[in-house]
């Protein structure tokens, strides 16, 4: 009810605050205590997507924040929603994304009571967004909403949490609107374009690694422009692949888990490391081996938008506080001084990244992950998007699949399970034109499996694939290398994942062997449904390299040494 006055209530401005700032779709899972934003929902135009966790709700928005760059918005309830969410939140905290949550909070008079499901948010997300407040004033929601935009895109990009007591957004104001936030840049000095063309000039073996957020598809281009005019070689950092074209003649590769090992000894050889929007965590550094701490044993040129970035683990050569997107812009100006002397290394080094990755390697069982990729890569359009979780099936779409544009691969560098089906969803309501296919691990999908439910409701054509090998196969690597021989808590009995498709109104097939995942894809695509295909691994097919056999006897051997 919308009465004659020029009152709107919290809620309302608070909506009409996010469609302002761009926001078209919010992700949810309702409670009593935000109803009166529900209400505002009814009559402006949001997509609103109502989820069966809110787990799945934060990575939905955390996926939106990864593909676009602005904030992902999803809303929670008090306590119990608002801890399920933690699972994305802390996604969006490492892996550098945009993103804001709002949590439908206890009434204002019955504060710090422990009322029911009270929860002090300040002090639960404190370690793990950029910014968590609560609003009491409902006159203070676009001053609030504005600095949420401000605060989550900014510098290094992050999770902001906002509660929301649920009489406050009841209240009627007269606020008006706060204009839309414009992203803040950060552009390196002229000084420091100039350090780093002498420091290229000087150089014998550079090598640019590119990660973070903060990127865009003329960004992509741009440093690809960069990368041609200096014949430089240019790495991916863990779960970055898209800022790199695969089959440009400068790729060298990804530096994720199990990398190639003749880019790590090219990494390891490089005079100049030119980092661009990455932080070299633990998983591209591979556990910090890679650069010292705090170094330097390389030419260091470390170029993050985020200040308290720079020099926080690596002391770098040259600290280039820029955002990529405005790096790669000034790169342009940049050009070669004298002829480039390492042409033929670069060469060297796109050439063993397509030896590396062009054919699936050996596998025991009748399905080869590898293969799968291989047909995927073949078969998919380019602007197909790849959303997936964590365990080692994901080896297989790191090496073996080619990410052709901007933003296809939509996967934590947080390594965080339950990732795939929340993210995909997301990116099929964000993009309901293109193919979006989802993949994970057995233990990975039941994680966050339910939002299928999700994918259902919305008529959301996504092709889910599930790898099953029966095990939480990561850790059970893990442990027959450290335990061998000793399995603990690392089995799995699964379900009919096809059946578990059609009961939610879905399709499901189950893959067998190698050969017949083509015809089961294509059946799913026509299906025009939401689909999962249960694909069967052999669990000993632990890794693109090696068995679990081989690893426990390895492990052995070296015990009894
Ligand atoms: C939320 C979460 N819980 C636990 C882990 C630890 N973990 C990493 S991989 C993995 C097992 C993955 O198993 P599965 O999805 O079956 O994939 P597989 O390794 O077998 O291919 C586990 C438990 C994690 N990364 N994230
Ligand atoms: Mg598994």
């Amino acid at each position: 009810m919308r009465p004659l006055d020029k009152t709107r209530t919290a809620a309302e401005v608070l909506v009409d605050q996010l469609t302002i700032n761009g926001v078209s779709h919010v992700f949810c899972v309702p409670g009593e205590s935000y109803l009166a934003v529900l209400d505002a929902f009814h009559d402006r135009n949001l997509a609103v997507t109502v989820c069966r966790q809110e787990g799945g709700a934060a990575m939905m928005a955390e996926a939106v924040g990864k593909a676009t760059g602005r904030p992902g918005i999803c809303f929670v309830t008090r306590g119990p929603g608002a801890t399920n969410a933690t699972a994305g939140i802390h996604i969006a905290q490492q892996d550098s994304t945009p993103m804001i949550m709002f949590v439908g909070q206890v009434t204002r008079d019955v504060k710090d009571r422990e009322a029911l499901q009270e929860l002090d948010l300040r002090a639960v997300f404190g370690s793990m967004t950029k910014w968590t407040a609560e609003i009491d004033d409902p006159a203070r929601v676009p001053e609030m909403v504005s600095r949420a935009f401000y605060t989550a895109t900014s510098g290094r990009p992050g999770p902001v949490v906002i509660g929301l007591p649920e009489d406050m957004l009841a209240e009627r104001t007269t606020a008006p609107n706060a204009p839309c936030f414009e992203p803040v840049e950060t552009w390196p000095g002229a000084s420091e374009m100039h350090k780093l063309a002498e420091l290229l000039e000087d150089a014998a073996r550079p090598l640019a690694v590119l990660g973070g957020s903060r990127w865009s598809a003329d960004a992509c281009a741009a440093m690809r422009r960069f990368a041609e005019r200096f014949a430089l070689p240019v790495a991916t950092s863990y779960r970055r692949l898209p800022l790199f074209d695969p089959l440009h003649a400068c790729y060298a590769g990804d530096l994720g888990i199990g990398p190639n090992p003749k880019l790590l000894a090219r990494f390891k050889d490089a005079d100049l490391v030119l980092l661009v929007g990455g932080r070299m965590g633990e998983i591209p550094s591979q556990a910090y081996a890679l650069l010292d701490i705090p170094g330097p044993r390389t030419r260091l040129v470390h170029v993050h938008p985020g200040a308290e970035e720079l020099g926080r683990l690596y002391r770098p050569h040259l600290a280039i506080h820029a955002s990529p997107t405005a790096f790669a812009a000034a790169a342009e100006a940049l050009q070669p001084a004298h002829p480039i002397a390492w042409r033929e290394r670069t060469r060297q080094a796109h050439a063993d990244y397509l030896e590396w990755t062009q054919l699936p390697t050996p596998q025991p069982g009748a399905v080869n992950l590898g293969a799968v990729m291989v047909w995927l890569r073949e078969n998919l359009p380019a602007d197909a998007i790849l959303c997936n979780g964590a365990g080692n099936y994901a080896a297989w779409i790191h090496r073996f699949y080619r990410f052709r544009q901007f933003a296809t691969h939509i996967a934590p560098t947080s390594a965080s399970m339950g990732y795939g089906m929340p993210s995909a969803v997301a990116m099929q309501r964000l993009y309901p034109e293109r193919t979006v296919v989802c993949l994970n691990g057995d233990g990975d999908f039941l994680m966050n499996g339910q939002e299928f439910a999700t994918a259902v409701m919305y008529d959301l054509p996504i092709v889910v694939i599930v790898a099953d090998n029966g095990i939480y196969g990561t850790i059970r690597m893990h442990q027959e290398r450290d335990y061998p021989g000793r399995v603990c808590a690392t089995s799995l009995r699964n379900p009919d994942f096809s059946a578990y498709a059609r009961a939610f109104g879905g399709f499901g097939a189950t893959v067998e062997r190698t050969a017949d995942f083509a015809a089961a894809f294509t059946a799913a695509r026509q299906s025009g449904k939401p689909a999962i295909l249960h694909v069967k691994i052999d669990p000993e097919a632990i890794t693109p390299a090696t068995t679990l056999s081989r690893i426990r006897e390895q492990a052995l051997a070296q015990t009894a040494v």
